[in-house]
């Protein structure tokens, strides 16, 4: 098989997993590396072994000599540099949050069907291990039809010394860390009609929310609550865990912390431990986010080779994006948002 060559912009604190993650990808490899700040080019270069060094994204793209690009940056280069992708005909990953609004979103998504690329935003809280297992739990019918469910994320860890800019911004948890819970609601449970949402600021340390209950209407008529909070201080820190409720027709699923996947129906109760593996460059608590880097890469080849849409393709992120924006207007409103109007 031939190895794709992949090239990466923004050398910053989460694409140390990725370079990583794509030194285990089978069929793909990292051949050149771009980042507007001298410092991070230099310590990521070095520690990759990468020499195809860039300062400026244009001049990446003139050289040109790879097969895809993974965008590592921060959101507010996202339109720019999804953009230059599509003009110079190079498939691209795009980190989440996609875009700063849905509208930006939607053009991105455009540019790349209209330049006949394959386009997959980096969401990769689908594809820990415990999530999977939910996902198959339920594809094997082990509850029956869900009807509600509950996608928790509830945490005081600090994420703010990895990651400054997160405590600078006018919006935080539901932009940052919901979109993923929202993501996987829609993962598990199918996509979403409407939408109900509140949100507060708990740590006068910040600029936007750091807790937010966002109450679902999925289209298959089933009711789910997405909550997620950076306030909460609990006896045992469950950060970086999602812990899932689902109530079926036949039965029960239950993802806890510490990575018990319980399901109870009529033949009884299992409990499978469904932790996720520590790699050998992850480290705790991590492990969890980290797996799951590696799995959404090496899904970006494999869907490459058969030529087939990605999970988490640009098109199906509009609908997960929409929801952040729905959160965000329902907030400020006090109202419901039809989702499906803003697709
Ligand atoms: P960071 O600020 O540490 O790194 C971003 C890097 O991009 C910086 O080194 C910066 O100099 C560079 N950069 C920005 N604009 C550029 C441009 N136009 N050209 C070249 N380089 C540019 O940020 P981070 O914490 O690594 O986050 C990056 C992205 O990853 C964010 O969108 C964040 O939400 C996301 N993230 C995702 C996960 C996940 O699990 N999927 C986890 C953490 C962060
Ligand atoms: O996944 C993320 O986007 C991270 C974190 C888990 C810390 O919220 O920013």
């Amino acid at each position: 098989m031939t190895e794709l060559k992949g090239a990466l912009i923004g050398c910053g604190f989460f694409a140390i997993n990725q370079m990583h993650a794509w030194n285990d990808v089978r069929g793909a490899g990292i051949v050149a590396i771009c980042d507007r700040d001298p410092e991070r080019l230099k310590i990521v270069g070095d520690q990759f072994g990468i020499d195809r060094r860039y300062g400026d994204a244009e001049a990446l793209f003139a050289d040109g000599g790879f097969d895809f690009v993974d965008i590592a940056t921060t959101v507010e280069s996202h339109r720019f540099l999804v953009e230059m992708a599509a003009r110079n005909k190079v498939p691209a990953i795009c980190q989440k949050p996609f875009a700063k609004t849905l509208s930006d979103a939607k053009a991105m998504v455009e540019a790349c069907r209209n330049a006949g690329i394959p386009l997959m935003v980096h969401e990769n809280f689908r594809w820990q291990t415990p999530i999977q297992a939910v996902r198959k739990a339920l594809d094997s019918n082990a509850i029956g039809t869900p009807f509600w469910g509950r996608f928790s994320f509830r945490s005081a860890y600090d994420v703010f010394s990895g990651q400054p800019y997160l405590a600078e911004g006018e919006r935080f948890i539901i932009e940052d860390l919901g979109i993923h819970t929202l993501d996987i609601a829609r993962y598990i449970l199918g996509d979403v009609r409407s939408l109900t949402a509140r949100t507060k600021r708990v740590n006068p340390g910040i600029k936007g929310e750091d807790v937010a209950t966002i109450l679902l209407d999925h289209e298959n008529g089933a009711t789910s609550v997405v909550d997620v909070s950076y306030a909460t201080r609990l006896s045992r820190e469950p950060f970086p865990e999602t812990l899932i409720e689902l109530d079926g027709s036949e039965g029960t699923i239950r993802l806890t912390q510490g990575y018990g996947l319980e399901i109870t129906n009529a033949k009884g109760t299992t409990t499978t431990d469904v932790s996720p593996k520590l790699l050998p460059w992850a480290s705790r608590p991590w492990h969890n986010i980290q797996e799951s880097v590696y799995a959404i890469q090496q899904h970006w080849v494999d869907q490459l080779e058969r030529g087939a849409e990605h999970s988490t393709s640009g098109a199906d992120n509009l609908k997960t994006f929409a929801l952040v924006e729905a959160a965000y207007d329902s907030a400020a409103e006090g109202q419901t948002i039809d989702v499906g109007a803003m697709l």
